[in-house]
């Protein structure tokens, strides 16, 4: 294969947000002139720009606070030499800390002791990310330019520059009326689950999309050091289960923690008053009345509405040989298992092993990246939502407790035929289609030890009802219904799984 020279080959990466700074990093080692068009301010990002001041602003509320970084993620930034320092800012969660509803507490390690996942400040990873860009003479960051549409086939852009241009001085507005027009050899559309890219995608034949909102929102709420240091144990996910609501923890470095409350919109708008949302607490989540604060929990409560949640997918993720869609824009997939960010940063990996394998060959590698890309982010996608849907339906904190126990056990007896779910999804590469037929393919395994265990246990049962002939019309009568129930029982048990 003939090798294509990155250099002198324009790449624009649209969306300065975690997946599209880090691609831009990607693309930049390879020799691509690359530049990165994000909508919001550079200073409500508060990254240093060449030549300007760094401005601290509020970054903007309704995104997650912190996100727990995993293997996938990890060795993403590693590919670009950024893991240490990512990492050297996370706290490690060893294991989830599950309160029940009566507040006793109970842990269940991911694995072994350097199996661990970080919890990461959200803005603290775009702010990193986008300076390391930034270091890169081939990247260019604009800032407060928003894409408002783009021809793929000609590899266009239309921008729209907007907001302040000098962050030092917040009197300077000024909005364009000519919007701009750049042409590039490859447009990476990195803009989120709104994508603008992806509308583009969307006038195409044979393209498949899908979106789906669920009944749930999520709350995000904070709970402030205790007497300088962390009011729970900092190094757990920490989880309140309660099937319909849940809630979970994650720690951040200024001690504190930030709650995720999930539940239904319906149960959100329900609670209207203070005293409400304080009774609600009571029955759910006493434990965490006190670690919020009364007062803080009855304020904070309205200070946000509840956010939503959506589910994107699509396919392809190319067009031509000259666009392609990674992180959100191309597969927004609900948290249940905090993989969006993970996967998105895996795309950029993967993309970057094809262009190794390809030599730089953007017309090779972009139906390659769809072809390898979209099952296994198809999967991650359907396993979000079969979690959700499992830890709604019928996952209280006993039945957590009881799973991950069972699935631990499982892979101590035997280590190379029975892998947890999670440690699949959250401890290595394998790829996401690939734990998902694993998955299922262990369920069935286990089914049948469970059957053949169970028939043992029946055959020997059998052999103790002969020897008392009194009882036999009796036991006789109930044994036909007892293979069904062995094997409901094992559907029961493993069928369903909260993986
Ligand atoms: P985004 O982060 O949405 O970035 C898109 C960027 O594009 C933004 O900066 C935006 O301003 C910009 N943009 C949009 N439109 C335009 C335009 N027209 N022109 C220019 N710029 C534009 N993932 C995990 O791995 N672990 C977790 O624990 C986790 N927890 C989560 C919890 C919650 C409650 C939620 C909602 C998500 C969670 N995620 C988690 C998922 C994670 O947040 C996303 O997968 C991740 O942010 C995707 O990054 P992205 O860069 O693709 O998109
Ligand atoms: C949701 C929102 C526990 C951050 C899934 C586990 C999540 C995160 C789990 C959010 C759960 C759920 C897993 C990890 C992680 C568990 C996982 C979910 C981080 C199956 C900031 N999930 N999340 N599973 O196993 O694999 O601990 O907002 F409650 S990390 Cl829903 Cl590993």
């Amino acid at each position: 294969m003939q090798p294509a020279d990155p250099r002198g080959k324009r790449v624009a990466v649209v969306g300065g947000g975690l997946v599209g700074a880090l691609n831009a990093c990607f693309f930049a080692r390879r020799g691509f002139s690359v530049d990165v068009y994000e909508a919001r301010e550079g200073c409500a990002i508060a990254v240093s720009i060449t030549n300007r001041d760094i401005r601290v602003a509020s970054f903007a509320r309704g995104r997650s606070i912190n996100l727990a970084l995993s293997h996938r993620g990890r060795q993403a930034l590693r590919a670009v030499g950024m893991e240490e320092q990512i990492v050297s800012k996370g706290i490690p969660m060893r294991a989830r800390r599950i309160h029940t509803p009566s507040g006793k507490k109970y842990s269940i390690p991911y694995g072994k002791k350097n199996q661990y996942i970080l919890s990461v400040d959200r803005a603290n990873l775009n702010r990193e990310l986008l300076t390391a860009a930034d270091k890169y003479s081939n990247i260019k960051l604009y800032f407060g330019h928003k894409l408002v549409g783009c021809d793929a086939e000609l590899g266009t852009l239309t921008i729209k520059r907007h907001g302040r241009i000098d962050p030092r001085d917040p009197l300077v507005f000024r909005s364009d009326q000519q919007p701009l027009q750049v042409t590039y050899d490859l447009i990476v559309g990195c803009d989120g689950a709104f994508s603008t890219v992806r509308k583009e995608f969307m006038r195409q034949t044979r393209f498949n999309y899908s979106h789906e909102y669920i009944p749930h929102g999520y709350m995000e709420l904070t709970i402030p050091p205790k007497d300088g240091d962390f009011a729970m144990e900092p190094n757990y996910l920490h989880i309140w289960p309660r099937n319909t609501f849940m809630m979970i923890a994650l720690p951040n470095m200024d001690k504190s923690f930030t709650c995720t409350l999930f539940m239904p919109f319906e149960e959100f708008e329900k609670l209207t008053t203070g005293e409400q949302v304080l009774d609600f607490f009571q029955t759910h989540f006493p434990d965490a009345i006190p670690l919020i604060g009364e007062r803080e929990l009855k304020h904070d409560y309205f200070l946000l509405p509840a956010q939503a949640m959506i589910s994107v997918k699509c396919s392809s993720y190319h067009l031509a040989s000259r666009c392609v869609l990674m992180g959100d824009a191309a597969h927004a997939i609900v948290p249940f298992y905090g993989q969006g960010m993970n996967a998105g940063f895996e795309d950029c990996l993967v993309f970057d092993e094809l262009m190794d394998q390809f030599c730089n060959d953007l017309g090779a590698c972009l139906p390659e990246f769809s072809r390898l890309r979209v099952p296994d982010d198809h999967a991650i996608s359907d396993l979000a939502m079969y979690n959700y849907v499992e830890m709604r339906e019928h996952v209280n904190s006993t039945w957590f407790i009881f799973r991950k126990h069972v699935d631990n056990f499982l892979h101590t007896l035997m280590p190379s035929t029975i892998v947890p779910l999670y440690t699949m999804v959250t401890f290595t590469r394998i790829r996401y289609h690939e734990a998902l037929q694993r998955w299922k393919w262990q369920n069935k395994i286990i089914n049948r030890g469970l059957f053949v265990m169970g028939a043992a246990g029946l055959g020997g049962t059998c052999l103790l009802i002969r020897r008392l002939p009194r009882d036999l019309d009796f036991c006789m009568e109930n044994l036909w219904g007892w293979p069904r129930y062995l094997k409901n029982m094992g559907n029961f048990l493993f069928g369903t799984q909260v993986a």
